[in-house]
C-alpha cells in the first residue's frame, strides 16, 4: 500500500459491469467494463496504480453505509439497501417519493451499485488527500444529479458530493468543473452555500433536462459566486469548447485558487450522442482535460453520462492517456475483448459529424463577460 509507483490512480471494480438498469436504458455500465479493457489492452495499467473496492474499503476504514450517509439521508439510504425489483411492490409509497421511477428503475443490488460507483470517487479522494497521486480517475463515478433524498436522471447517490465531502477534511478550497451536456444540479446544490466548493458546469439548457442551470444562477449566502453556469445550445463544437474554457477556467484560478480539482467527465457531450446534442470529438473534449492539468492542481477524473456504447470507451481510454502522458496509437489494439464495437473503423478517433453550430460567437462572448465580471467578486 506505501508503494505508490505512480502518480495516477486508476479506480475500477469488475463488479461494476455486471449491473444493469434495463435492455432499454440508456445507461449502461458496460460501457466502463468496456473502457477498462481498453485501457488494459493499450497497456496504459503498468503506469498506474490500479485499484478496486477492496482496496478502498481497507484504505478509507469506514462502514459501508457511513460512506454514503456524509451526504445523503438515512431514510434514503435504508430503502436502497432492501429494496428490490422482485419486492418494490411493498415501498410504492417510497418509490414515489425518492423519485424511483423510469429514468431511476429499482436495480438489482442497487445498494452496492452505488457502493462501487461511490468508492471510487471516495477513494480517489482518500489517495490524493494522502498525496499518494497527483491525478486519480474513476469512471464509474460521475453521478452528478443524486440529491440527499432523491434519485434523479439515472443517478442514485451522489459520488462527486461524496468525494467533495471527503476533500474538505483535508483542503480548503475545491473546485466542481462538469463537462457533460447535462447541468450538475445536485453538485451545484449541495455546495450552493459555501465559498469552500465552486461548481462550474458547462451544459446544454433550454427544453433539456434537468431544466437548470441558468446563467444567473451564481449561489447564494456565502456561496455567491461560487457556482457558474455556462448556458449552452445544440452542436457545441471543439473552437467552441475551446473557446469558452479557457478563459472562465482561467478566471477561476487566478480568483478561487482552489487547492485541488474534480472534473466530471461525461461523454454525452461528444458528437453522435445518443441523448446529447453537442458536436465534440473526442480530442476537443480532451482538450478540457489537457488544459485543467496545466495548473498543477491534484485533479480527481470521474464519469458520468455518455449513451452512444461505442463513443465512451475510446474517449475515457484516450484521456486515462492524456492523464499519464503516455500517447496511444490510433489503431484499437486487436486484442481487445469487445472489438465488436469499435468496427467497421477500429480506430480510436473518430470524425464529427456535420450538425450547425448554434452557438454563435456573439452568444459564446456575452456569456464569457457576464461569467467573468461575476468572478471579479471573488477576493484573490
Ligand atoms: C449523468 N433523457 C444523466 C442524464 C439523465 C437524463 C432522460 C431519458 C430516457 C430514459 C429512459 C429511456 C430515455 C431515450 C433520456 C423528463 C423525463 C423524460 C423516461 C422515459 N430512454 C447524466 C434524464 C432525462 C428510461 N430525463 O447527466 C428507461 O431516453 O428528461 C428526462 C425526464 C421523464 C422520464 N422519461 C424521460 O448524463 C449520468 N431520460 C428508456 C428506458
Ligand atoms: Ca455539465
Ligand atoms: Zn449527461
Amino acid at each position: 500500500m506505501n508503494n505508490f509507483k505512480q502518480k495516477v490512480t486508476y479506480y475500477y471494480d469488475e463488479e461494476f459491469g455486471t449491473f444493469n438498469y434495463s435492455t432499454t436504458h440508456p445507461m449502461k455500465p458496460l460501457r466502463v467494463a468496456i473502457t477498462d479493457d481498453l485501457v488494459g489492452h493499450y497497456g496504459l495499467k503498468q503506469y498506474m496504480n490500479c485499484i478496486d473496492q477492496t482496496f478502498v474499503q481497507t484504505y478509507i476504514k469506514r462502514v459501508d453505509e457511513d460512506v454514503l450517509t456524509q451526504f445523503h439521508s438515512y431514510e434514503y439510504i435504508d430503502l436502497i439497501k432492501v429494496i428490490t425489483p422482485d419486492n418494490k411492490c411493498q415501498y410504492e409509497d417510497q418509490l414515489y417519493r425518492f423519485n424511483f421511477m423510469e429514468d431511476c428503475p429499482v436495480l438489482d443490488r442497487l445498494f452496492d451499485f452505488c457502493l462501487c460507483q461511490t468508492s471510487g470517487s471516495v477513494g480517489a479522494a482518500c489517495v490524493i488527500a494522502d498525496q499518494k497521486s497527483n491525478i486519480a480517475i474513476n469512471w464509474s463515478g460521475g453521478l452528478h444529479h443524486a440529491k440527499q433524498s432523491e434519485a434523479s436522471g439515472f443517478c442514485y447517490v451522489n459520488d462527486c458530493v461524496l468525494g467533495i465531502l471527503e476533500l474538505l477534511k483535508t483542503y480548503q478550497r475545491v473546485l466542481y468543473v462538469d463537462i457533460d451536456i447535462h447541468h450538475g444540479d445536485g453538485v451545484e446544490e449541495a455546495f450552493y452555500l459555501t465559498d469552500r466548493v465552486m461548481t462550474c458546469s458547462f451544459h446544454k439548457f433550454k427544453e433539456y433536462f434537468p431544466g437548470t442551470g441558468h446563467i444567473d444562477d451564481i449561489g447564494h449566502d456565502k456561496g455567491k459566486y461560487y457556482a457558474v453556469n455556462f448556458p449552452l445550445n445544440e452542436g457545441l463544437n471543439d473552437d467552441s469548447i475551446q473557446f469558452i474554457f479557457k478563459p472562465v477556467i482561467d478566471k477561476i484560478m487566478e480568483n478561487f485558487r482552489p487547492d485541488v480539482v474534480m472534473l466530471q467527465g461525461g461523454t454525452d457531450s461528444l458528437s453522435g450522442d445518443r441523448l446529447g446534442c453537442f458536436n465534440l470529438s473526442i480530442k476537443g473534449h480532451g482538450t478540457c482535460i489537457e488544459y485543467l492539468k496545466k495548473f498543477n492542481v491534484p485533479i480527481i477524473m470521474v464519469g458520468g453520462g455518455g449513451y452512444t456504447l461505442r463513443n465512451v470507451p475510446r474517449c475515457w481510454t484516450y484521456e486515462t492517456s492524456l492523464a499519464l502522458n503516455v500517447p496511444i496509437q490510433d489503431n484499437i489494439p486487436d486484442e481487445s475483448d469487445y472489438k465488436i464495437y469499435f468496427g467497421p473503423e477500429y480506430k480510436l478517433h473518430l470524425p464529427i459529424s456535420n450538425m450547425e453550430e448554434q452557438n454563435s460567437k456573439d452568444y459564446l462572448e456575452k456569456n464569457i463577460v457576464q461569467i467573468l465580471d461575476n468572478l471579479k467578486q471573488i477576493n484573490p
